[in-house]
């Protein structure tokens, strides 16, 4: 963020020579009076640089595939990766001031390399099969709709054992601890670039079989400093509780947050995710939340004010609410979308704040993808 130092305040105390020169001296030897920046620092409210934008599968998808044919997947290189680069961040490759949100993909019986990082990641399957991530050693099957968790410091690496193409969304707490000065990253010794292929897939998914890996609503008091043991969370699982929600209630938006069966606490420290189903010609109330959130829109179509703008989409398409932005959605078929967000974060430093307002926005315009 640059900050520009306004002109002091035209004072009775001294001349405007000697102010000026303050100001010079102050600069010489390092320091910054607050008064000349306490507006842009101290905002009534967020002002997130991120602007609402929005990606579409059309955009990504043909980009994603010369991307297969033409650059391997190799250490070094790590992942064939299609970072959501929000215009307002300056080139700073974030979705949102504080989460990652990209595209992976993978070609036939590709192997992207084992290793390990601070930063926690989430993915969300796309399209495609054959594909498993291996997290800590327990290889995890991907198949559309399923979130899978590759945690803070745990060794991963993907592997295609198929002949196809496989699709998946990546949504990583990079930028926090980038803020944070705390990036540490770690190619796997080995041997091989991969871990080995465990005998049995999907251990995490068998011990956790029992327990509630759903809340309704989103999570608002449980904290956790520890990840969930569970790294799988399938789709099945996931929209069988939306139905089952959607049958208790006529509103407007069903919401579920995945959460860690042993705590209840969200799925990461640092990251919430949930799904959010809109119903068939229904629109949910506009709300803002203090926080980043990005959206993938998996099954189904509509179309959501975020900010006064409006935004359609349909399956495979990706946008971002920035911070305190109200968003509100539509739906012209049932649609489920999924959302990661930084919720946590705000929760364990207890600034969480968020609003539903009275009335719906007012549209100004429409979002052209490009
Ligand atoms: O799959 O390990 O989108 O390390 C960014 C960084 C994915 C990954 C990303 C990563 C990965
Ligand atoms: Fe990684």
């Amino acid at each position: 963020m640059t900050i520009e130092t306004q002109p002091g305040p035209a004072t009775e105390f001294g001349d405007e020579a000697e102010l000026d020169a303050l100001y010079r001296d102050l600069a010489a030897v390092d320091l910054r009076p607050l008064w000349t920046i306490t507006e842009q620092l101290l905002t009534p409210s967020p002002k997130p640089a991120a602007v609402p934008w929005l990606w579409s599968a059309a955009t990504m998808k043909p980009l994603a595939r010369r991307a297969i044919s033409l650059v391997p997947v190799e250490r070094g290189g790590e992942r064939r990766v299609l970072s959501l680069q929000n215009p307002g961040l300056g080139g700073r490759p974030y979705a949102v001031g504080t989460l990652w949100g990209a595209i992976q993909c993978l070609g036939p019986r590709e192997v992207a390399p084992a290793h390990r990082h601070t930063p926690g990641a989430i993915r969300f399957v796309l399209e495609g099969e054959g594909v498993w991530t291996t997290v800590d050693g327990d290889a995890c099957d991907m198949r559309p709709g399923d979130l899978v968790l590759t945690p803070s410091m745990n060794w991963h690496d993907h592997t295609s054992a198929v002949d196809g193409e496989m699709f998946w969304f990546d949504g990583l707490d990079l930028p926090m601890v980038e803020a944070l000065d705390g990036v540490f990253f770690e190619e796997y010794p080995g041997p091989g670039e991969a871990q080995p292929e465990p005998v049995e897939h999907n251990v995490s998914e068998r011990t956790h079989a029992g327990g509630t890996r759903y809340v309704a609503g989103s999570v608002t008091d449980t904290l956790s400093p520890r990840h969930s043991q569970l790294m799988n969370y399938r789709w099945a699982d996931t929209s069988a509780e939306l139905d089952r929600l959607a049958a208790a209630t006529d509103d407007p938006l069903i919401r579920v947050e995945y959460v860690d069966p042993e705590t209840g606490a969200s799925v990461l420290p640092t990251m919430a995710c949930a799904v959010h189903r809109v119903r068939a010609g229904r629109r949910s109330a506009p709300v803002r939340r203090a926080g980043n959130a990005i959206y993938v829109a998996y099954q189904g179509s509509g179309s959501s004010v975020i900010g006064g703008e409006r935004f359609d989409w349909g399956p495979g398409d990706m946008f971002v609410v920035p911070s305190w932005v109200p968003v509100e959605h539509a739906a012209h078929e049932q649609a489920d979308l999924f959302v990661v967000s930084d919720e946590p974060v705000f929760r364990a430093l207890g600034i969480a704040r968020t609003e539903t307002l009275p009335e719906a926005q007012q549209v100004t315009g429409t979002f052209t993808p490009r």
